[in-house]
């Protein structure tokens, strides 16, 4: 009997950290349901996610297998459980060279880049003018920009992602290739060509229709 996957999830126009673990789902290619809570509304929004964990934070991934259970909270929680059950979808490089690199790049997006999170919000159908940047944003920007074009001059020809394939550091800089495309933000044309193939992710799309409904619907 295959797993029984449920993945809680924000409002999918702007709860960039539920885009990283859906990315990640989508890419083991394993069936899931979604429950969805809409967030900024609280209390709510509070209520809803607590119903599922009690850090209160979406995404949230739980797991049924072989009559046990878990409760995955924090999305690079869910990367790494999802890359440690499913070998098959290669969420992490086989090389451990290369793996310790995607781990590094991904840990840095997990823990930093706080001020481009506050001053370009993901939003994921909308496309809007870059504000006046911050010096810090301006630095992290950059910072992001040169990790990105260093993983794919040294890795990015086996396969045209950070690190060769697709792995859980494309996933933990989903969301930030969101932002850059909503805000327009300038990049070198080898970084414009890995915006362009995370956008074209069947998954990526997908996030955008239903993005698109929740505008349409008045949810975000
Ligand atoms: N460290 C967490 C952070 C998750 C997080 O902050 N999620 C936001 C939505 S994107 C949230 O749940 N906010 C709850 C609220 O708005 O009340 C992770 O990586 O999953």
């Amino acid at each position: 009997m295959t797993a029984r996957y449920t993945l809680v999830l924000g409002t999918k126009d702007w709860s960039s950290w539920s885009l990283r673990a859906y990315v990640a789902l989508r890419a083991t290619g394993a069936p899931f349901e979604e429950v969805f809570v809409p967030l900024r509304q609280q209390p709510l929004t509070g209520d809803e996610i607590k119903k599922h964990s009690g850090a209160g934070r979406v995404p949230i991934l739980k797991i049924q297998d072989g009559g046990r259970s878990a409760t995955v909270w924090d999305s690079l929680a869910i990367c790494e459980t999802l890359a440690e059950r499913h070998p098959e979808a290669k969420l992490w490089p086989s090389d451990p060279f290369v793996r310790a690199e995607a781990r590094s790049c991904s840990a840095e997006m997990h823990s930093g880049f706080a001020d481009v999170r506050d001053q370009l919000s993901m939003d994921f159908v909308w496309r809007k003018p870059l504000p006046e940047l911050r010096e810090e944003t301006r630095l992290q920007l950059a910072r992001i920009l040169d990790a990105w074009s260093s993983a794919l001059e040294r890795f990015g020809q086996d396969g045209g992602y950070l690190f060769g394939g697709f792995s859980v550091a494309d996933c933990m800089y989903a969301p930030v290739v969101s932002r850059f495309v909503t805000y327009g933000v300038v990049v070198p044309e080898s970084v414009k060509a890995y915006l362009a193939r995370m956008m074209a992710l069947p998954a990526m799309k997908d996030w955008a229709v239903a993005s698109q409904q929740e505008v349409d619907a008045g949810l975000a």
